[in-house]
């Protein structure tokens, strides 16, 4: 088999935080303990096969920067085959336990339907292959519903019909192909489902042409014995202007209003929380709190620029905040963080990939280390307790157990008077995040 991070010759080794070496882990330790798991099973880090080894570095305004040695090849299917080497040889050297995909990643769209299809079963055998030899899993299979111009505009929510059946018959061979990799997620990100202009747009009509694809996709999971769970990706802009899948409280509402609750959780991506005017941690907890966090597409943003720039994540502080909230939830297994983030256009070099997974590993590692020790310490937890304990005994607690009426409520008021004021400290609180982070 071709070599093509020959620069790296073992697995990046973990050295601790006193080392100044950058092709080594200083917090990422995959054996280490932190409560009852250890860092690896908490992190469950997957290297995106889009990013990392389809990515050109091309952008609106110049050619391709990156010469990878594994596109130097005859054909299309000679292509994905050198493309497959290299992603398992860098996951392994990596130490990255999963990799997730779309179909057209792995294998390149044929002539006709039936040889795309012909295409990806070729390499899907080919990834089982290396997936057994190195031990690295599939955390998640999707379709790419965007990139062929077929899907201008839309998928599922494309006003032809012939469009829509197109993309079903895709996702059919998707879903089928991570099962056969014994993928643990499937993801469904709405690529161009959503609009330019409502003056060619009929909105309800395309959210329940969208509802019944996902009725169809459950179906089909049930008919093959698909276990993996389902996760939609909610994202607000880009690449149309508005994405019906906006942000997880969106995306949680329209579950409930086409009867797909029970069937799907989500997938928050950093840089689409921020796009939607959130934080990260916000629609994490959003989330969450419904039962419905499933995943994690681990990126940042640019706080400058308006797009997906998808980075890796070197903000400790907002990598702690992500680990409360899946501390807090019990994990994210069957999920996972998902690199969904590239190397800048002019980190030209294969070994440029090497940094950006190791800083971005370290970064989360840092992260949940913090958030673990904020939580022993209940620091946060303690404050928060106590802001809300007048809800806990007494007049507060018959309020929430449905035991008082605005008449009795005013009651209440007329003989207490003004409630006293409560400093909510903010910035006592961030030092505190501070010095764990
Ligand atoms: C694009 C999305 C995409 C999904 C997978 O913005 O993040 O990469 O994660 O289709
Ligand atoms: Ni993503
Ligand atoms: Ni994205």
């Amino acid at each position: 088999m071709n070599e093509f991070f020959p620069d790296i010759q073992q697995a990046i080794p973990f050295e601790g935080p006193e080392s100044k070496n950058p092709l080594a882990f200083k917090y990422y330790n995959p054996q280490q303990m932190v409560g009852q798991q250890t860092m690896q099973e908490h992190l469950r880090f997957s290297v995106a096969y889009w990013h990392t080894f389809k990515a050109s570095g091309m952008d609106p305004f110049g050619a391709p920067t990156f010469e990878r040695p594994w596109i130097k090849a005859e054909t299309p299917m000679e292509q994905a085959e050198y493309t497959v080497g290299a992603a398992f040889e860098f996951a392994r050297k990596l130490g990255a336990p999963f990799y997730c995909f779309h179909d057209r990643d792995l294998a390149p769209e044929g002539a006709t339907f039936a040889e795309s299809c012909q295409n990806l079963e070729k390499m899907v055998a080919k990834a089982k292959q290396l997936q057994d030899e190195t031990g690295i899993k599939l955390l998640w299979g999707t379709a790419n519903l965007f990139g062929h111009p077929r899907y201008a505009h839309g998928a599922a929510t494309n006003p032809d019909a012939h469009v829509f059946a197109y993309a079903a018959s895709q996702v059919k061979h998707a879903i089928a192909a991570t099962k056969e990799l014994g993928g643990v997620n499937y993801v469904f990100w709405g690529g161009r489902e959503g609009y330019e202009t409502l003056l060619n747009t009929d909105m309800k009509r395309e959210q329940e042409q969208m509802a019944r694809f996902f009725h169809m996709a459950v179906d089909y999971a049930k008919q093959i014995g698909f276990e993996g769970q389902f996760l939609i990706e909610p994202k607000p802009k880009e690449p149309t202007k508005h994405q019906y899948d906006f942000d997880a409280a969106t995306v949680l509402s329209f579950l409930r209003a086409y009867d797909l609750f029970d069937h799907f959780k989500l997938n928050i991506e950093a840089n689409h929380a921020t796009l939607a005017g959130h934080t990260f941690e916000h629609d994490l907890t959003v989330a969450s709190i419904n039962g419905k966090l499933g995943s994690i597409d681990a990126n940042i943003g640019d706080p400058l620029l308006g797009w997906d720039t998808d980075q890796f994540p070197t903000d400790p502080a907002i990598c702690t905040l992500a680990m409360l909230v899946v501390l807090k939830q019990e994990g994210i297994a069957p999920g996972g963080l998902n690199f969904d983030a590239k190397p800048r256009r002019g980190s030209f070099d294969e070994i440029d990939l090497f940094y950006a997974h190791i800083s971005g590993m370290d970064t989360f590692a840092r992260g949940l280390l913090a958030a673990h020790q904020i939580i022993e310490d209940g620091v946060l937890d303690n404050f928060i307790e106590e802001r809300y304990s007048s809800y806990a005994e007494g007049f507060g607690k018959s309020i929430i157990d449905g035991q008082e009426s605005f008449d009795s409520i005013e009651q209440f008021i007329l003989q207490q008077g003004d409630p006293a004021y409560k400093s909510g400290r903010q910035e006592m609180l961030e030092s505190i995040l501070h010095s764990y982070v």
